[in-house]
């Protein structure tokens, strides 16, 4: 698998040229970034580093099972240090370096003699450390860190965290694993699998890649490690607050899994690293588990934008078709992190179905979570509102924000992916790269207006005539694409959703790809009892709601949509810097007969309306409202 597997083009080596992610990214860059790290100095965390003593009293209280969110702040430092990174590599700044410098004095200092570097443990209670794999983050902590010394080793050479954290891997690998006098653990937040991986991939260190698989494959095994565990430290097994290992997909081990079950950022870290692992150790077995497990989210427990996981009890998944609108939880980082998973699956089959899922996650469930002035972030992304939720300026637990600061400044990594003789591209919305595709050098300029507008051009320049595949992600939402290679229609090979262009590139060859993104209705499978009677509109890769700034009176819940009304398309400049909206003649429903009877014998009064829908990531950004996105169909004129 390995030997013929696609890599992804690293964001560093392309540059976003187009208009949409061009914004966002400076607003990343600008706005996001620099005010996360005043949000974390405020928050106290950063001050955490500095192992105060004596520690000070709990910025967040145990909660009734013991336990703080404290324990995870490292978590946060390491994200931002990612973000702040990814950042770096698109344009240096030395007063976010120093930030990192200073943060990188605090926790090299904070490391213990044996390279061991947790500072919720190292400051409170050290003789504690390793005895909850299960509650207390130590794992994930690591793995955050680790990927934060890595992004900042690529983006500036400085490799003083990352030697730091290579010495706490050396410490972790000593302390866990399947050899005598191990500790046979795992993390009860996956996260560390990821980051090992990306460290094996930096240095080669066949160690890292094969401690990422044991963690994995650990997972689940009897007698259950989290249950020995619970009983060494003197607590009962039974007594575990979130009642089943189902939560941390400890349940069973990760291969037997069919089912995406629990806490749904845990499981997509878990499902990206066994991805991972799958191409690394060209392991049969685990894609076809992730493979099964893919099934099972995209077909029965995906929200339409791309959001994971609809309960607040466990932020995870609950039972196939269990999808409700306003009580979304659907977490940022659950479709951040789908987007990696997504990713990962796309690097072991190039299929466009992972790519449509991957770019469903990026434009809709990851995006809403970021403001459009960029320091306001949603942590759930309901599907509708009335007018309740708002976008935060923190949270006391943070995750999301860097999640999607990381996810944006990284976003141009979404885009291409290169092997020996073939150059896949995912995405589009103008991008310049120059690519290796065997021993030629070829440059890649897409230029477009997409989301916006499907008319596509990439110019392809290799230094020297290059025979390759051009490899285009047609999308699974088009119809009817066109492809022509310097003005004359090709009709390419279709391969699992790919227009595959084969020939002699030669410089100055430009190919228009024509993929038409009319409007069009959705509708949920039908046991998705919420959504019954109800359609929601989508436009290239966009999925839209209907907000009450744009559909002002009564609440949006009122409107219904006929079903063969025709959806109108209306570029709006006043808006969001430009944004296409969707318009369209709808119902407005008013009580049949007296204003006040909750219940009536007369049907309700219909009115004519007007319905205005725009993207679905752009909500909750002006005057607070009522929102959906899966509106009342008329079925009737
Ligand atoms: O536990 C660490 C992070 O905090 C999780 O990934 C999020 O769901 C939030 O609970
Ligand atoms: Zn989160």
């Amino acid at each position: 698998m390995k030997g013929r597997s696609y890599s992804p083009v690293s964001f560093a080596d392309v540059k976003i040229t187009g208009a949409f992610w061009r914004e966002r990214l400076e607003v990343v860059l600008k706005r996001t970034i620099p005010s996360q790290h005043v949000k974390l100095s405020e928050a106290g965390i950063l001050e955490s580093l500095k192992l105060p003593r004596p520690p000070p009293p709990l910025r967040i209280p145990r909660n009734a099972h013991g336990f703080t969110m404290q324990v995870f702040w490292d978590s946060d430092v390491g994200k931002w240090i990612e973000a702040a990174s990814y950042a770096l590599s698109h344009r240096r700044d030395p007063g976010i370096e120093s930030k990192i410098e200073a943060i990188v004095d605090d926790l090299v200092r904070a490391q213990s003699p044996d390279g061991y570097l947790n500072c919720w443990y190292n400051g409170r209670e050290p003789e504690n450390r390793w005895t909850n794999l299960r509650d207390n983050h130590e794992l994930y902590n690591a793995g955050h860190l680790l990927e934060g010394a890595i992004a900042y080793f690529r983006a500036t050479g400085r490799r003083r965290l990352l030697d730091a954290m290579e010495r706490y891997v050396d410490h972790i690998a000593a302390t866990f694993g399947p050899g005598p006098g191990h500790k046979r653990g795992y993390p009860g937040h996956q996260e560390i699998e990821l980051a090992l991986i990306k460290l094996y991939r930096l240095t080669g260190d066949r160690r890292r890649l094969d401690l990422a698989a044991y963690f994995i494959d650990e997972r689940g095994r009897q007698p259950h490690y989290f249950t020995e565990e619970a009983l060494a430290r003197g607590d009962d097994p039974a007594s575990y607050w979130a009642s089943t290992y189902e939560y941390n997909q400890s349940h069973i081990p990760v291969r037997e899994q069919t089912k995406m079950v629990g806490h749904a950022v845990r499981a997509m870290y878990m499902a990206s690293a066994m991805a991972d692992l799958a191409a690394e150790l060209d392991d049969a077995a685990l894609k076809s588990a992730c493979e099964s497990l893919w099934r099972d989210v995209t077909t029965a427990q995906m929200y339409v934008t791309a959001g994971l996981g609809p309960k607040e009890t466990n932020e995870g998944f609950t039972e196939p078709y269990d999808l409700p609108n306003e009580m979304a939880y659907a977490e940022t980082c659950a479709s951040v992190a789908l987007a990696f998973w997504a990713h990962r699956m796309l690097h072991l089959d190039l299929d466009a179905s992972y790519a449509d899922v991957m770019e469903r996650a990026l434009y809709n469930g990851a995006l809403s979570g970021l403001s459009r002035e960029g320091a306001h972030y949603f942590y759930s992304n309901p599907l509708e509102s009335r007018g309740q939720h708002r976008r935060w300026a923190w949270h006391v637990c943070p995750c999301c924000t860097m999640n999607v600061s990381r996810l944006v400044a990284s976003a141009s990594g979404y885009f291409l992916s290169a092997r020996e003789d073939r150059l896949a591209v995912h995405l589009y919305g103008g991008i310049e790269a120059t690519v290796s595709i065997g021993d030629r050098k070829v440059r890649i300029r897409e230029t477009s207006d997409y989301p916006w507008s499907g008319d596509i051009r990439i110019a392809v320049d290799p230094e020297r005539p290059a025979i390759f595949d051009l490899k285009l992600r047609i999308p699974g939402w088009v119809k009817g694409a066109t492809v022509a290679v310097n003005g004359e229609p090709v009709a390419p090979d279709l391969v699992r959703g790919y227009a595959t262009i084969h020939r002699i590139w030669n410089a100055g060859d430009v190919v228009a790809l024509h993929l038409p993104m009319p409007a069009e209705r959705l509708y949920a499978h039908p046991n998705v009892r919420m959504d019954v009677g109800r359609v929601a509109l989508r436009r290239g890769p966009l999925i839209y709601c209907v907000e009450e700034a744009d559909n002002p009176g009564d609440p949006v819940q009122t409107l219904a949509l006929p079903r063969s009304a025709s959806i109108e398309e209306k570029w709006r400049d006043d808006l969001f810097g430009g944004v296409m909206t969707l318009t369209a003649s709808a119902k407005r429903l008013a009580p049949g007969d007296r204003e006040e009877a909750l219940y009536s014998t007369t049907p309700p009064a219909i009115r004519e309306a007007q319905l205005t829908a725009l993207p679905y990531h752009l909500w909750a950004n002006r005057e607070p409202g009522s929102m959906q996105v899966w509106i009342a169909e008329a079925t009737r004129e």
